[in-house]
Formats: structure tokens, C-alpha cells, sequence
């Protein structure tokens, strides 16, 4: 990780470009279209009031699908770099794939929810989930049927905003994997860090929209950027 003498707490974000290589779709491949919507107008409360049958077939099929995939290089050296950190370092991941916990790594936020956790809209509860929401199962603690997927869809506030910006306030250096830069609050992340004096560091297969911000950006497919800068 070239002379990391200084560094002591480190905030990573990582996006769906860190999956793309396990064959997690990204959302701007396919021109982020699925089923011909734009996926903006799919992952909305809007959207799921409208037609929620159709919603619940999105996420049905995302969350069958992930199940099959595997962990790939780059989540496993960001497991490792977890794993021997002695200093603080979260993980903040824009994505809804389980694969940074199924590679290890424990110090995980993920702050547009998971694919493999339920919301029941009567009790409030979260609670793991694998199988179909479409056939409206019963909600494990209360018994109604208002499960939804825990998923922060466009125009809701993703979760736990206030550790991740406590945590970035904290950091020595700020990593930005495999995304785009176009949604927000995460696509600002950047200019945060920047603000508070952090050296930024983009691992990305191409240029990104936040390229502009960050000291310094390695462009490559993340399952040899990643280990490479872990190393
Ligand atoms: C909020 C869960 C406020 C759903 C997701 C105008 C300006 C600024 C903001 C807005 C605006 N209009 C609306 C907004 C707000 C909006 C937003 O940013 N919209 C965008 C479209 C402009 N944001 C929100 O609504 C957020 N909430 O703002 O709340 C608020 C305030 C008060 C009260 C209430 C609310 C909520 C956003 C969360 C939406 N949910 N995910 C689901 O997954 O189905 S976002 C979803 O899309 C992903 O989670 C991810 O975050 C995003 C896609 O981004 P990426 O992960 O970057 O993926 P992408 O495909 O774009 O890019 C992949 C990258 O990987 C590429 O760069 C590619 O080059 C690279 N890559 C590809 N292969 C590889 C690779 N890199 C390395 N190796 C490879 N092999």
C-alpha cells in the first residue's frame, strides 16, 4: 500500500463495479435498464406504491441471483486489509450484494441497505430474507404481509449517514471503489474528504464522474487493482 506510515484510519466506498467481476450486473451496464425501465424509476417508493408486483420482481430476481455468486480477488484483499488493520477502517458499500461479508470482512456498512434482509412496514422490523417477497409471505415477527426488500430506493435516506460522516471526519484517507459517481449522498463523499484535508485514492475500471477530486486514481478491473494496491 506504498508508504502508509501516517495512515492511520481509513474510510473505503465501494461500489457495484467491486462485484462486476463475481456477474453482478453494474447499474450503468445494460445502460442501466432492466426489463426496458430505468432502474431510477424502478427502485422507488413511487415506483413500488404504482406497481409493486413489479418491484417485487426486481428485487426477487437480484436477491436469487446474488446467492449464486461468489466473492471475487477484490473483495477478499479488502477482507485481508480488514483483517490486519490495526487502525479504524470502514467499508461503506453502495451495494445490496452480501459478497464483502461472504469474503470476510467485518467492518462493513452498508448504507443502501441488503438484498438479503426483508422490512416489514407494520413492526418496523428488519429481518434476514432469501426466498420471493412477491407472494407477500408473513412478516417472521408480526404475521402481516407488508414486507418489503430493506433496500434504500431513490429519494429515501440511506442509512447510518451520521457514522459515515463521523468515520470520514476520523480518516487519514479516503479509497473509492468500482463507482461512478453519479448517485448521491455517496457520490460526494469525495468532495467531503477533500474539504477535511484527506488524501483520496479512485481504484476504478475507468474514469469516473468524481475522477476530478480524487489525488490520485489507478484505472483497471478491481480484481487487480484492489490486491494490488492491498499489497
Ligand atoms: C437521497 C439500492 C435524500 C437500490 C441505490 C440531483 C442531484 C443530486 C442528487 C439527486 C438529484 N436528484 C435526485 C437526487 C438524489 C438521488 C440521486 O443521487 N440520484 C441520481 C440518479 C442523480 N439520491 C437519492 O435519492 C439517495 N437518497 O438523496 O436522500 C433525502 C434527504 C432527506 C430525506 C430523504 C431523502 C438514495 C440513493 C440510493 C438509491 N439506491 N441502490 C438497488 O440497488 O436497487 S443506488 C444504486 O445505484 C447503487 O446502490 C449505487 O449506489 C448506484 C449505482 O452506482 P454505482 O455503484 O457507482 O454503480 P454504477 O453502475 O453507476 O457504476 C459502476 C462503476 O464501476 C463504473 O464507474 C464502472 O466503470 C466501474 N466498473 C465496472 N466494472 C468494473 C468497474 N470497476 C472496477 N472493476 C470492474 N470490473
Amino acid at each position: 500500500m506504498g508508504d502508509m506510515t501516517e495512515i492511520r484510519n481509513i474510510v473505503i466506498l465501494t461500489g457495484a463495479g467491486i462485484s462486476a467481476e463475481s456477474g453482478i450486473d453494474t447499474f450503468r451496464s445494460a445502460g442501466g435498464l432492466w426489463e426496458q425501465h430505468r432502474v431510477e424509476d424502478v427502485a422507488t417508493p413511487e415506483a413500488f406504491a404504482r406497481d409493486p408486483d413489479l418491484v417485487y420482481r426486481f428485487y426477487d430476481m437480484r436477491r436469487a441471483s446474488i446467492q449464486e455468486k461468489l466473492p471475487n480477488p477484490a473483495h477478499f484483499a479488502l477482507a485481508e486489509l480488514d483483517a490486519a488493520w490495526r487502525g479504524n477502517l470502514l467499508i461503506v458499500t453502495q451495494n445490496v450484494d452480501d459478497l464483502h461479508t461472504r469474503a470476510g470482512a467485518r467492518r462493513v456498512l452498508h448504507m443502501h441497505g441488503e438484498h438479503l434482509k426483508a422490512w416489514c412496514t407494520s413492526c418496523d422490523v428488519r429481518s434476514h430474507w432469501r426466498g420471493p417477497l412477491i407472494d407477500r409471505p408473513p412478516c417472521p415477527i408480526c404475521q402481516s404481509r407488508s414486507l418489503r426488500p430493506d433496500v434504500v430506493w431513490f429519494g429515501e435516506m440511506p442509512y447510518r449517514m451520521g457514522e459515515i460522516y463521523g468515520a470520514l471526519r476520523e480518516a487519514d484517507l479516503f479509497v473509492s471503489i468500482g463507482t461512478s459517481g453519479a448517485v448521491y449522498p455517496a457520490a460526494g463523499f469525495v468532495q467531503n474528504a477533500r474539504e477535511l484535508g484527506i488524501r483520496t485514492l479512485e481504484l476504478n475500471l475507468e474514469e469516473s464522474q468524481g475522477s476530478r477530486w480524487f489525488h490520485e486514481s489507478r484505472l483497471g478491473p478491481a480484481s487487480e487493482v484492489v490486491p494490488a494496491w492491498v499489497a
